[in-house]
């Protein structure tokens, strides 16, 4: 297995393996110190069945069962399908359709965020559907010293039924899943268990406030954060191709996707495992119980 930094960014290539084949404890053990260290890992033409793509990733963690079960497989409970392709009787095969989905943190509607996420792209359009990733810790390092000891002890409100409201072809929350994803606090500032360096924990698309602050300067402040987090130099961007395996620490980055022509099929596989808070940045949260 080699290592490779793409496009001089934070994300790294892994070569040289076939992930549907077993993979012995030392590689193993490699490539989760790879992704511990770099936070998004990416393996290209794979191909690899829904149990293969399941048993690669348990490597990592238990895997999650997440709240959106109406995207899941017919096959297999653990993946989901991230499509805006439909089946015979014209239901949507999976979720997040076709357009632009803004910076976001996986399960950071959730008081307990199973933060390692893997997507596989199956099919995909000429144009469009790039996602990026930005990394949160050099986001932080580049802070000015007035805004790291500003956010330092603050927490951010966030609320599943923002994101859900971005989402295409989505109906309101619906009771059942309200009462799965009530309201829940982070703090905006993590330490990573493993090197102790301080990191941004933020979701633009799902935080509604900070706490304690006025909705005025708490929309600023995210504002601010936000914009600050996803610049460029803290950005890599993944042009997919079929067979395409990217794993990422939701607790080091953020991701978004451009938009692609809603005619065009896309079809990536999704599966999300609990990270351990002894190796992996994963906020200390709470339920949020109003101001
Ligand atoms: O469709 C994509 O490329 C990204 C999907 C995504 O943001 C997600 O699964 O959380």
């Amino acid at each position: 297995m080699r290592l490779t930094p793409l496009q001089d960014t934070f994300a790294h290539e892994v070569l040289d393996l076939s992930l549907w084949k077993g993979l012995d404890e030392t590689t193993l053990n490699g490539l989760r110190t790879a992704w511990r260290r770099h936070g998004v890992l990416v393996f290209r033409r794979q191909s690899l069945s829904e149990t293969e793509l399941v048993r690669f990733f348990s490597h990592f963690g238990e895997s999650e069962i997440i709240v959106r079960t109406d995207w899941q497989s017919l096959n297999q409970d653990e993946v989901i399908h991230i499509s805006n392709m439909k089946d015979a009787s014209g239901r949507s095969i999976g979720g997040l359709g076709s357009g632009e989905l803004d910076w976001h943190s996986d399960q950071s509607y959730m008081t307990a965020p199973a933060t390692g996420a893997l997507l596989y792209m199956v099919e995909m359009p000429n144009e469009g559907g790039t996602t990026y990733w930005a990394n949160l810790q050099q986001a932080y390092d580049a802070l000015s010293e007035e805004t790291r000891s500003q956010i330092a002890h603050l927490e951010a409100i966030y609320d599943y039924t923002k994101r859900q409201s971005t989402y295409d072809d989505e109906a309101p929350l619906s009771p059942a899943l309200r009462e799965k994803t009530p309201p829940v606090l982070h703090p905006l500032v993590c330490v990573n268990p493993q090197t102790h360096r301080k990191s941004l924990y933020i979701d633009p698309t799902t935080m509604v406030g900070i706490s304690g602050a006025s909705t005025e300067e708490g929309a600023a402040l995210l504002a601010h954060l936000s914009t600050h987090a996803t610049q460029p130099c803290f950005v890599y961007p993944h042009h997919w191709q079929v067979g395409d395996v990217v794993m990422w620490d939701n607790g080091q980055v953020l991701h978004r996707r451009d938009r692609f022509h809603e005619t065009t099929p896309r079809w990536l596989k999704r599966l999300t495992c609990r990270l351990s808070p002894e190796h992996h940045l994963v906020p200390a949260s709470r339920p949020y119980i109003g101001t």
